[in-house]
């Protein structure tokens, strides 16, 4: 974060067609990270909460969205943001799970049944304990995010039973239980950076990965990897955040401003991610995908198991949270 003189924040609210400010107020510029293409939703969603913060505040703070992962792999933009380094950014509660316990009870796999209802337990109960615990590492939630249904693919064959899972080289995101969720399914699990899943999959390093049907489309995976197999394992919300380091140079007034153009945010990305959903699907398999449903989900559901036990196992005072989610209606 920069703080610079107020007379700054003339060029800035000059800059957003804004008429001046009381000058009493210092300016602060912001960064934001962001892995994904300029037309993702997540980058549209990302760029309408800086102008909105930006004309709430009357050009007292202004701030610069990095798309495409120019600030670095997930993992490390985890680790600046807890630190301060990158102000905010969008990310997946997946590869949070290292470094905080409570979001990775919605990276345990088929946890939540449907997307309304991850919406509603993330708007509700659910979201404020795992945005608790995202605090107490330094990371302020702002809006949840959608990612939709993650599901496998590879350009060995349709998976249509755990069988077929057997022995693949399936790239996952960097998480303990990512790998447990694969080997659960006899397939040799590789964490990677999302920026190298293309090369890795092209030069078959990698025989396939699991992800949602816009991030499949947007990094043209599906072109390197022509089977995708509609298992639907993990519905992962994601996370629009501040820094805490930065949040608390916020005046009161500024932080109210900052959550509700959050907020307002993820209603943007929410709907936007509905149609990009269906666009996606609809190139994917216009460019020669062969999609599959699963008849049966039961048998990938069972063996899940291992993977619930032994999180529980290391995490025994998450039951009740793990409870409240895979309980509900
Ligand atoms: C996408 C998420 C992004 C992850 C990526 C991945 O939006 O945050 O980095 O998956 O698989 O769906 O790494």
């Amino acid at each position: 974060m920069f703080v610079t003189q107020s007379k700054f924040i003339k060029a800035a609210a000059l800059a957003v067609g804004l008429s001046l400010p009381a000058l009493s107020a210092q300016a602060i510029e912001l960064r934001g990270w962001n892995i994904h293409v300029e037309d993702y939703p997540v980058s549209i969603a990302m760029e309408s909460f800086m102008k909105e913060v930006t004309e709430k505040t009357n050009g007292e703070i202004t701030g610069k969205t990095y798309h495409n992962g120019q600030l670095g792999s997930q993992p490390d933009a985890i680790e600046q943001i807890r630190l301060g380094a990158i102000d905010f950014g969008e990310f997946s509660l997946g590869p949070m799970g290292q470094a905080i316990p409570e979001t990775n009870v919605v990276s345990l796999p088929f946890i939540f049944k449907s997307i309304p209802q991850m919406y509603e337990l993330m708007d509700g109960a659910a979201g404020e304990a795992i945005g608790k615990g995202m605090e107490a590492k330094g990371i302020v939630p702002l809006g949840w995010y959608d990612a939709g249904a993650r599901s496998f693919y590879n350009s060995i064959r349709p998976i249509t039973s755990t069988e077929d899972v057997k022995g693949m080289k399936v790239r996952v995101m960097s998480n303990d239980l990512f790998v447990g969720m694969v080997e659960a399914m006899g397939g040799n699990a590789t964490p990677m950076a999302f920026a190298e899943v293309f090369q890795s999959l092209k030069t078959n390093v990698i025989d396939g990965a699991e992800n949602n049907p816009p991030s499949y489309e947007s990094t043209n995976h599906y072109e390197v990897a022509k089977y995708y197999s509609l298992t639907e394992h993990l519905i992962i919300p994601e996370c629009l955040c501040m820094s805490k380091k930065t949040w608390d140079k916020l005046t009161p007034e500024q932080q109210k401003i900052v959550k509700e153009a959050g907020r307002k945010s993820a209603d943007l990305q929410r709907e936007l991610w509905a149609e990009r959903e269906k666009a996606s699907m609809e190139k994917v398999k216009a460019g020669g995908v062969e999609v599959n449903e699963i008849a049966d989900k039961a048998p990938f559901q069972a063996a899940m198991a291992p993977v619930y036990d032994q999180f529980l196992e290391a995490n025994p005072e998450l039951t009740d949270l793990v409870d409240l989610i895979r309980n509900a209606d």
